[in-house]
């Protein structure tokens, strides 16, 4: 049977006036994903704009993992054209018999076609679970195919929401040795009507670890549009996720050699994992279903757990680690350090959760549990000196943990409304409405009673914090909890610590970082980053937490006192006020007094607050590692390069 066949049978079991060859009513199903793109791609944000590229790219994953293509190369060009190519079998050039037009057309602007397409070999990308290459084309200004089959290439092109200008042609000869495809688009701005640039690290990351988590797939990123030194990169990793948790662990100090890394598959399910501890406190476990970011986890990540405490409780019994007497390790014990990724691939995977990003399948768990587990006992075995570390570890973390749960249940408030056990240093507000409630995080007991003086304490609340707090990346949970500045935060939000966090229970739905506009001020804003990300994330996830925007400059002339938060704006008031300025530098916040801090960082009329976001809990975590592990060089790089995990939001 041919392809073209295929896909002609697959529209004919749909009701046939759905996708008859009428133009209109294929050109209603790309005006359906124009009018409600939202429904398509998730949002038509820098999200949604992204989603493009990963479409097409998945198409080209998919194609590397049936075997036909070893090469995919994604350029961006000053003007944001996207070009993604495969060296595949090319995507198939022939007529499809039920809409009499290309099969390469019939593909971008069917809807779903695409997903329905390809005899036998299974989609294992994710992208947009299959919506397909006909929605990249509708919410494109233009897209064009080129196909380079048997020395002839082909090309069509679409423009004006999805139209072919003019049926699929050959336009000239190619090497008959060369074979695949080539999709280029430029992303409609009457759709994406917030950006329509690309993220350079969005892109760079993601096209990373697609890497990783395709062995052997060699993905190149070209983009004309960053200096020439981070133009051009060539991902390829041969030992898969293996490689992924040396990348993950390479600014951490790894406390043994090997990666342990297992890949097995049953049912046409496959399952590939690597492990590695290091020396510091926290877990880092990432979770995937065919390349898709399983943040909810599921049961690859229930499997992953099961096998791991099962078989390091056997080996600690068996070899005296533990006593007859002492309780089993517990599954967090057995995780504490450890960096681990599971990545499962399923020809038919469910996802459930809130956000869709928690994989259900339930015959993965005994699956991952099965492959990972006898690995594992197996590493455990013929690496004894590294199984010893292992053991210690673990073992140093289950009595970390009984001493951390003694210091924990100090902090706990009996009572939430219960005031007299709210901190000292508090000053909290009036209103009990959390949803207009505030709290600023203060550095310094100036700057906090300034802050004290200028709020307006109906909704208001302030914590002022004295020094730096504690750097929770470096220290196991029981310091935390005994920290007095992390135990006074605890208790005034109310909420919780780790998972036990319950937003519901947030006192102020706004958690305000005000700090100094200099290193300082920024170290102590990613301490205080650290500990929400590693004790409270789901104030993170959920968009709480806020960092304030003090003005650098205060302009003024005569009785007019302007203020400026960047470089740029105060060149822009310089010009616009003209001769007689007199311009002041805030060193810090302690220099303005309760009026002015009021007027220019706290009040919800001029201020601008930036809301935190953790997109991905890998690149924060990077991040949070670089910044907060103990190599300095990879800090300061960091700091040089500016990298951002905040996204501006004016509120
Ligand atoms: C740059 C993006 O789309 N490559 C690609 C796509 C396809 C094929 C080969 C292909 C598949 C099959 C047979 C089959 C196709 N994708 C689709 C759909 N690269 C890129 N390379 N012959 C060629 O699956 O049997 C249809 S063909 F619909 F999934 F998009």
């Amino acid at each position: 049977m041919s392809e073209e066949m295929v896909i002609g049978e697959e529209l004919s079991t749909k009701a046939k006036s759905e996708y008859s060859d009428s133009d209109i009513q294929v050109l209603d199903g790309l005006e359906a994903v124009r009018k409600r793109p939202g429904m398509y791609i998730a949002s038509t944000s820098s999200k949604g704009l992204h989603h493009l590229v990963w479409e097409i790219v998945d198409n080209g994953i998919d194609e590397a993992m049936a075997g036909y293509a070893t090469k995919i190369v994604v350029s961006v060009d000053k003007d944001n054209i996207v070009r993604v190519e495969d060296d595949g079998r090319g995507m198939p050039v022939g007529v499809n018999e039920k809409t009499g037009k290309s099969t390469i057309e019939t593909i971008f602007t069917v809807l779903h076609a695409g997903g329905k397409f390809g005899g036998g070999a299974y989609k294992v990308s994710g992208g947009l679970h299959g919506v397909g290459a006909s929605v990249v084309n509708a919410l494109s200004e233009w897209l064009e195919v080129r196909v380079f089959h048997e020395g002839k290439v082909y090309f069509v092109r679409f423009e004006d929401g999805g139209h072919a200008v003019e049926p699929l042609k050959i336009i000239g000869d190619c090497d008959p040795d060369k074979h695949g495809s080539l999709i280029s688009f430029k992303a409609d701005p009457l759709i994406f009507t917030e950006t329509t640039v690309y993220e350079y690290e969005t892109l760079r990351d993601r096209l990373r670890q697609l890497a990783f988590l395709n062995k052997g797939i060699r993905i190149i990123y070209n983009d004309d549009r960053v200096e020439e030194a981070k133009q051009h990169h060539e991902f390829h990793f041969e030992g898969g996720l293996k490689e992924y948790v040396a990348f993950l662990n390479k600014n951490r100090t790894k406390i043994h050699e090997h990666v342990i890394y297992c890949e097995g598959h049953e049912q046409g399910i496959e399952a590939e994992i690597a492990v590695q501890y290091n020396d510091g406190y926290q877990p880092n476990v990432y979770t995937f279903c065919n390349n898709i970011n399983t943040v909810e986890g599921g049961t690859h990540l229930e499997g992953f757990n099961m096998a791991l405490n099962r078989v390091i409780n056997k080996y600690a019994r068996n070899n005296k680690y533990l006593k007859e007497k002492d309780d089993n390790l517990t599954t967090d014990d057995c995780k504490e350090g450890i960096t681990a990724i599971i990545s499962a691939k399923h020809p038919d995977p469910q996802y459930e959760g809130q956000t869709k990003t928690k994989l259900g399948n339930s015959e993965v768990r005994k699956i991952v549990s099965d492959i990972f587990g006898s690995q594992l006992e197996r590493f455990l075995m013929e690496n004894p000196d590294e199984a010893k570390i292992i053991m210690e570890k673990a073992v140093l973390a289950s009595q970390a943990r009984i001493a951390a749960k003694k210091a924990r249940e100090s902090t706990r408030r009996k009572n939430p409304l219960e005031i007299s056990s709210l901190p000292g240093k508090l000053a909290d507000c009036s209103s009990k409405d959390a949803s207009i409630c505030e709290i600023y995080i203060v550095e310094g007991d100036s700057a906090g009673g300034s802050a004290k003086l200028g709020r307006d304490s109906h909704y208001q609340a302030i914590l002022p914090l004295r020094g730096k707090i504690l750097n929770v990346e470096r220290v196991r949970q029981a310091r935390a909890f005994e920290n007095a500045e992390i135990r006074s935060m605890i208790t005034a939000f109310g909420c919780g610590v780790l998972e036990e966090v319950d937003t519901a229970k947030l006192r102020y739905h706004k958690i305000v970082i005000m700090t100094d506009a200099d290193v300082d001020g920024a170290h102590i804003r990613t301490l205080l980053l650290t500990f929400f990300y590693r004790y409270m994330r789901p104030i993170v996830e959920q968009g709480y937490v806020y960092i304030a925007q003090p003005p650098l400059f205060k302009v003024q002339k005569g009785n007019a006192i302007r203020y400026a938060y960047t470089e740029r704006q105060m060149e822009t008031l310089r010009s616009e006020m003209g001769n007689g300025l007199s311009i002041q530098r805030y060193k810090g916040l302690g220099e303005m007094d309760a009026s002015q801090l009021w007027e220019t960082t706290m009040d919800p009329k001029n201020r601008t607050l930036i809301r935190v976001t953790i997109e991905d809990a890998e690149a924060a975590d990077q991040n949070f590692s670089t910044l907060m592990g103990e190599d300095v060089e990879p800090r300061r790089n960091f700091i040089i390069e500016n990298a951002n995990f905040v996204e501006n939001l004016d509120v």
